[in-house]
């Protein structure tokens, strides 16, 4: 059985910062389960392109408030506390918080922690002025 807390991840690898977003990684490809998951925050007035080319992704808003734009089509749907979207056609997408959001989110196939460092379908649109790797 694997335990972990979120307050343990806090500060270590697992912990990947960006203007745009937060994500605490709970569980990771090496951990065997299949899939990854992760609670990711993402920061109020941001709007983050994202394609995840090569996973499928489902993501549960637990707090805050936004939306998700649909691309190409244009389509807009509103994200609130209890809604869950699932990219089950590797779909492109522009995320944006109104308020700070807390997602869960679950990868499959699992990512194994580094995607995120070689940009794997993420590209912030929006940036502090201090932008770091995304
Ligand atoms: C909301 C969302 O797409 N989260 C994805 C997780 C995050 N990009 C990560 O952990 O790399």
């Amino acid at each position: 059985m694997i335990i972990r807390h979120l307050d343990r991840i806090a500060g270590t690898p697992q912990e990947v910062v960006t203007p745009n977003w937060t994500s605490r990684r709970l569980l990771l490809r090496r951990d065997g389960m299949g899939f990854s998951m992760h609670e990711t925050f993402i920061e109020a007035g941001t709007e983050t392109f994202i394609w995840y080319k090569h996973h499928l992704e489902a993501v549960l808003c637990i707090e805050g408030e936004g939306e998700i734009e649909e691309v190409p089509g244009g389509k807009v749907h509103r994200i609130e506390p209890g809604m869950l979207y699932a990219l089950d056609r590797h779909d492109r997408h522009l995320l944006r918080g109104k308020t700070r959001m807390r997602m869960i989110c679950v990868f499959n196939p699992p990512l194994t922690g580094r995607e995120v460092h070689d940009a794997e379908g993420v590209y912030p649109l929006v940036e502090d002025e201090e932008a770091s790797a995304a």
